[in-house]
């Protein structure tokens, strides 16, 4: 990497951004978390948990995810999973029989695990870095995701730990709100993360938002990186930081300040 303009010699040039370096856990001394998910769409949830560090957690043993189709479930010839509401309206309903069928064929894979189960809708408690705390030293989550329509509310009344929703916002899936509440449970699992990005789960949890980060070159299109930041004064560095941080959290989520 070459930097674009010669830095200015009185400061240290910044350090090139470390390799967090993780190393594949010990096999045998940390527990996977079991995650099974049960959707008319696996291929939506399995997509963003086969790339990256959820894929990398999943061959190390960390994640144990099973993706079910729902409509392997379904009635009938046809196997149908929906119907229309009662009372009227429009869309459809998933039906209760599909859902039982598949959380007894889950309990039945794991007959000893006493598993939380969770349902993504917009009508749930919405999803945040505390929830997903609580939900990481779980040993087995079970995931039920409706599509364009609701379930039969008797599902969840039987059956459903909790409802879960990951923003207020409608998607057309609720596959694709699992993935998210996964990525972020399971990246604060023991051994997902290196130790590097570890911290950076602390610096978000003093409830601001991050300070703005820079790298080389030293000057980009005219635009110099913050002087402090080259200073090599860490007490410097961590006071603009916070203010950054506070000025940051005022403009873009006062809801965040006290
Ligand atoms: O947040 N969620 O869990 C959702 C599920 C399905 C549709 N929209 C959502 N926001």
């Amino acid at each position: 990497m070459t930097a674009m303009t010669a830095p200015d010699p009185a400061a240290p040039e910044p350090e090139p951004p470390t390799d967090p370096g993780h190393a594949s856990p010990p096999a045998g001394d940390r527990q996977g978390q079991r995650i099974d998910v049960i959707t008319l769409f696996p291929g939506i949830c399995q997509a963003p948990l086969s790339e990256s560090i959820l894929g990398r957690a999943r061959r190390d043993g960390l994640l144990d995810l099973h993706v079910h189709d729902l409509r392997e479930f379904g009635l009938g010839r046809h196997r149908q999973v929906d119907d229309e509401p009662y009372g009227g309206g429009p869309g459809m309903v998933l039906r209760p029989e599909p859902v039982f069928a598949a959380l007894d064929h889950v309990r039945g894979l794991c007959p000893d695990s006493n598993p939380e189960v969770l349902f993504m809708t917009p009508q749930g408690r919405r999803f945040d870095q505390a929830m997903a705390r609580e939900l990481a030293p779980r040993p087995h989550l079970i995931l039920i995701c409706a599509a364009y329509e609701g379930l039969d509310h008797r599902v969840v009344e039987v059956l459903v730990d909790r409802e879960i929703s990951i923003g207020d916002y409608v998607l057309t899936n609720g596959a694709l709100a699992a993935a998210v509440l996964i990525d972020a449970v399971v990246r604060l699992r023991p051994g997902v993360l290196g130790d590097d990005l570890s911290a950076v789960e602390e610096s978000f949890s003093d409830g601001l938002l991050e300070a703005p980060h820079y790298t080389r070159p030293p000057e980009f299109h005219g635009h110099a990186v913050p002087p402090v930041l080259l200073s090599g004064d860490h007490g410097r560095i961590a006071a603009w930081r916070r203010e950054q941080s506070l000025e940051r959290t005022r403009q873009n989520r006062p809801d965040l300040l006290p």
